[in-house]
Protein backbone atom coordinates (compact mmCIF):
# COMPACT_ATOMS: atom_id res chain seq x y z
CA UNK A 1 0.00 0.00 0.00
CA UNK A 2 1.37 3.52 -0.84
CA UNK A 3 2.06 5.61 2.50
CA UNK A 4 -0.46 8.26 1.20
CA UNK A 5 -2.86 5.67 0.87
CA UNK A 6 -2.42 4.77 4.77
CA UNK A 7 -1.94 8.06 5.31
CA UNK A 8 -5.29 8.29 4.51
CA UNK A 9 -6.90 5.56 6.80
CA UNK A 10 -5.46 6.51 9.37
CA UNK A 11 -7.04 9.85 8.77
CA UNK A 12 -10.06 8.04 8.52
CA UNK A 13 -9.98 6.39 11.29
CA UNK A 14 -8.52 9.14 13.70
CA UNK A 15 -12.11 10.89 12.76
CA UNK A 16 -13.86 8.20 13.90
CA UNK A 17 -14.82 6.85 10.51
CA UNK A 18 -14.42 2.91 10.38
CA UNK A 19 -13.47 1.90 7.12
CA UNK A 20 -15.00 -1.62 7.85
CA UNK A 21 -18.54 -2.57 6.52
CA UNK A 22 -21.17 -4.06 8.96
CA UNK A 23 -20.49 -7.56 10.51
CA UNK A 24 -23.91 -7.08 12.25
CA UNK A 25 -22.11 -8.79 15.23
CA UNK A 26 -19.95 -7.27 18.02
CA UNK A 27 -18.31 -7.66 21.84
CA UNK A 28 -18.20 -4.91 24.12
CA UNK A 29 -16.45 -5.32 27.50
CA UNK A 30 -16.48 -2.41 30.17
CA UNK A 31 -15.10 -2.45 33.76
CA UNK A 32 -14.91 0.90 36.11
CA UNK A 33 -14.98 1.66 39.43
CA UNK A 34 -18.42 1.56 39.43
CA UNK A 35 -19.62 -1.24 37.03
CA UNK A 36 -18.34 -4.39 35.15
CA UNK A 37 -19.68 -5.23 31.93
CA UNK A 38 -19.63 -7.98 29.01
CA UNK A 39 -22.28 -7.58 26.44
CA UNK A 40 -22.29 -10.00 23.05
CA UNK A 41 -24.91 -8.59 20.04
CA UNK A 42 -25.88 -9.85 16.99
CA UNK A 43 -28.64 -7.60 15.26
CA UNK A 44 -29.11 -10.00 12.34
CA UNK A 45 -30.29 -12.57 15.05
CA UNK A 46 -33.16 -14.57 16.37
CA UNK A 47 -34.06 -13.60 19.79
CA UNK A 48 -31.99 -15.82 21.52
CA UNK A 49 -30.77 -14.14 25.27
CA UNK A 50 -28.48 -14.77 28.11
CA UNK A 51 -28.63 -11.65 30.66
CA UNK A 52 -27.43 -12.15 33.76
CA UNK A 53 -27.40 -8.64 36.14
CA UNK A 54 -29.14 -8.04 39.35
CA UNK A 55 -31.66 -5.68 37.60
CA UNK A 56 -34.49 -7.75 37.17
CA UNK A 57 -36.83 -5.14 35.38
CA UNK A 58 -33.95 -4.25 33.21
CA UNK A 59 -33.76 -7.64 32.18
CA UNK A 60 -37.52 -8.18 31.45
CA UNK A 61 -37.15 -5.07 28.82
CA UNK A 62 -33.75 -6.14 27.37
CA UNK A 63 -35.87 -9.52 27.23
CA UNK A 64 -38.60 -7.60 25.06
CA UNK A 65 -36.26 -5.90 22.92
CA UNK A 66 -34.35 -8.73 21.70
CA UNK A 67 -37.59 -10.86 20.89
CA UNK A 68 -38.98 -7.76 19.39
CA UNK A 69 -35.99 -6.88 17.20
CA UNK A 70 -34.85 -10.68 17.02
CA UNK A 71 -31.60 -9.75 17.92
CA UNK A 72 -29.06 -12.24 19.99
CA UNK A 73 -28.26 -10.66 23.18
CA UNK A 74 -25.71 -11.23 26.20
CA UNK A 75 -25.12 -9.05 28.96
CA UNK A 76 -23.51 -10.16 31.69
CA UNK A 77 -22.81 -7.21 34.20
CA UNK A 78 -22.31 -6.44 38.16
CA UNK A 79 -22.05 -3.11 39.36
CA UNK A 80 -22.64 -0.93 42.52
CA UNK A 81 -26.19 -1.31 42.75
CA UNK A 82 -26.26 -0.95 46.50
CA UNK A 83 -25.72 2.75 45.82
CA UNK A 84 -28.52 2.59 43.57
CA UNK A 85 -28.78 0.87 39.87
CA UNK A 86 -28.35 3.98 38.32
CA UNK A 87 -24.54 3.71 37.40
CA UNK A 88 -25.10 -0.11 36.43
CA UNK A 89 -28.45 1.03 33.70
CA UNK A 90 -26.91 3.44 32.42
CA UNK A 91 -23.46 1.44 31.62
CA UNK A 92 -25.83 -1.02 30.22
CA UNK A 93 -27.04 1.79 28.02
CA UNK A 94 -23.72 2.55 26.58
CA UNK A 95 -22.53 -0.90 26.25
CA UNK A 96 -25.33 -1.83 24.22
CA UNK A 97 -25.18 1.73 21.78
CA UNK A 98 -21.63 0.73 21.54
CA UNK A 99 -22.15 -2.69 20.50
CA UNK A 100 -24.63 -1.57 17.84
CA UNK A 101 -21.86 0.88 16.24
CA UNK A 102 -19.12 -1.14 16.14
CA UNK A 103 -21.40 -4.00 14.38
CA UNK A 104 -22.63 -1.67 11.35
CA UNK A 105 -18.81 -0.55 10.70
CA UNK A 106 -19.31 1.83 7.88
CA UNK A 107 -23.08 1.12 7.81
CA UNK A 108 -23.04 0.40 3.72
CA UNK A 109 -25.99 -1.21 2.18
CA UNK A 110 -28.45 -0.72 5.58
CA UNK A 111 -31.93 0.99 5.51
CA UNK A 112 -30.73 3.50 8.11
CA UNK A 113 -34.34 4.72 9.40
CA UNK A 114 -36.71 2.30 11.23
CA UNK A 115 -39.90 3.24 13.03
CA UNK A 116 -42.52 1.29 14.91
CA UNK A 117 -46.14 1.67 16.61
CA UNK A 118 -46.19 -1.00 19.39
CA UNK A 119 -49.55 -1.22 21.42
CA UNK A 120 -49.04 -2.75 25.03
CA UNK A 121 -53.07 -3.19 25.82
CA UNK A 122 -53.92 0.01 26.55
CA UNK A 123 -50.77 2.05 26.03
CA UNK A 124 -49.78 3.15 22.92
CA UNK A 125 -45.99 3.34 22.22
CA UNK A 126 -43.34 4.75 19.21
CA UNK A 127 -40.11 4.70 18.19
CA UNK A 128 -38.78 6.22 15.69
CA UNK A 129 -34.91 6.13 14.57
CA UNK A 130 -31.87 7.23 12.83
CA UNK A 131 -28.46 5.45 12.54
CA UNK A 132 -27.11 8.90 11.39
CA UNK A 133 -24.04 8.79 13.37
CA UNK A 134 -24.98 11.94 14.84
CA UNK A 135 -26.50 11.38 18.77
CA UNK A 136 -30.01 12.88 19.44
CA UNK A 137 -32.26 12.00 21.97
CA UNK A 138 -36.48 12.54 22.86
CA UNK A 139 -38.25 10.64 24.77
CA UNK A 140 -42.04 12.32 25.19
CA UNK A 141 -43.65 10.33 28.10
CA UNK A 142 -45.40 11.37 31.56
CA UNK A 143 -44.57 8.29 34.15
CA UNK A 144 -47.19 8.47 36.96
CA UNK A 145 -45.08 6.11 39.34
CA UNK A 146 -41.58 7.06 40.47
CA UNK A 147 -40.94 3.29 40.47
CA UNK A 148 -41.87 0.01 38.53
CA UNK A 149 -41.27 -2.55 41.21
CA UNK A 150 -37.59 -1.55 42.37
CA UNK A 151 -36.67 0.38 39.24
CA UNK A 152 -36.76 4.31 39.55
CA UNK A 153 -39.24 5.19 36.64
CA UNK A 154 -36.80 8.06 35.59
CA UNK A 155 -33.76 5.97 34.82
CA UNK A 156 -35.74 4.87 31.57
CA UNK A 157 -35.14 7.75 29.68
CA UNK A 158 -30.73 7.68 30.92
CA UNK A 159 -31.02 4.12 29.64
CA UNK A 160 -32.22 5.18 26.04
CA UNK A 161 -30.63 8.41 26.03
CA UNK A 162 -26.98 6.31 26.99
CA UNK A 163 -27.85 4.34 24.11
CA UNK A 164 -28.59 7.03 21.53
CA UNK A 165 -25.23 8.61 22.37
CA UNK A 166 -23.23 5.83 21.99
CA UNK A 167 -25.31 4.24 19.14
CA UNK A 168 -24.62 7.55 17.39
CA UNK A 169 -28.38 7.79 16.29
CA UNK A 170 -31.15 9.85 16.49
CA UNK A 171 -33.54 8.22 18.65
CA UNK A 172 -36.84 9.73 19.49
CA UNK A 173 -39.20 7.39 21.68
CA UNK A 174 -43.49 8.79 22.90
CA UNK A 175 -46.01 7.43 24.74
CA UNK A 176 -49.18 8.47 22.86
CA UNK A 177 -51.17 7.28 25.75
CA UNK A 178 -51.27 4.84 28.57
CA UNK A 179 -52.25 4.42 31.91
CA UNK A 180 -50.47 1.58 33.32
CA UNK A 181 -46.23 2.49 33.77
CA UNK A 182 -45.30 -1.20 33.35
CA UNK A 183 -47.34 -1.40 29.72
CA UNK A 184 -45.38 2.27 28.96
CA UNK A 185 -41.95 1.18 29.73
CA UNK A 186 -42.53 -2.21 27.78
CA UNK A 187 -44.06 -0.91 24.69
CA UNK A 188 -41.15 1.70 24.36
CA UNK A 189 -38.49 -1.22 24.26
CA UNK A 190 -40.61 -3.21 21.92
CA UNK A 191 -41.12 -0.57 19.99
CA UNK A 192 -37.60 0.60 20.01
CA UNK A 193 -36.53 -3.41 19.57
CA UNK A 194 -38.60 -3.75 16.12
CA UNK A 195 -37.87 -0.26 14.88
CA UNK A 196 -33.69 -0.85 15.10
CA UNK A 197 -34.25 -4.66 13.36
CA UNK A 198 -35.67 -2.58 10.39
CA UNK A 199 -32.95 0.06 10.50
CA UNK A 200 -30.11 -2.30 10.19
CA UNK A 201 -32.05 -4.76 7.71
CA UNK A 202 -30.14 -4.57 4.07
CA UNK A 203 -31.54 -2.48 2.02
CA UNK A 204 -28.93 -3.68 -1.12
CA UNK A 205 -27.85 0.16 -1.91
CA UNK A 206 -24.45 1.40 -0.37
CA UNK A 207 -24.54 4.14 2.00
CA UNK A 208 -27.93 5.21 2.98
CA UNK A 209 -27.01 9.55 3.00
CA UNK A 210 -26.12 12.09 0.43
CA UNK A 211 -22.90 12.88 1.94
CA UNK A 212 -21.66 9.62 0.93
CA UNK A 213 -20.45 9.01 4.65
CA UNK A 214 -22.52 8.01 7.68
CA UNK A 215 -19.98 7.82 10.78
MN1 LIG B 1 -44.17 -7.19 31.70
Amino acid sequence: MADEQRNNQQTDRSQGQNPDGPTFQSTVTRETGETGIHLELNLHGTGQTKLDFPVPFLRHMLHLFAVHGQFDLTVEADGDIDVDDHHLVEDIGLCLGKAISQALGNKVGIRRYGERHTPMDETLARCVLDLSGRPAFRLLASFTNERIGSFPTELVSEFFKSVANEGRMALHLAILYGENNHHMVEGLFKAMGAALRQSVELSGGGVPSSKGVLE
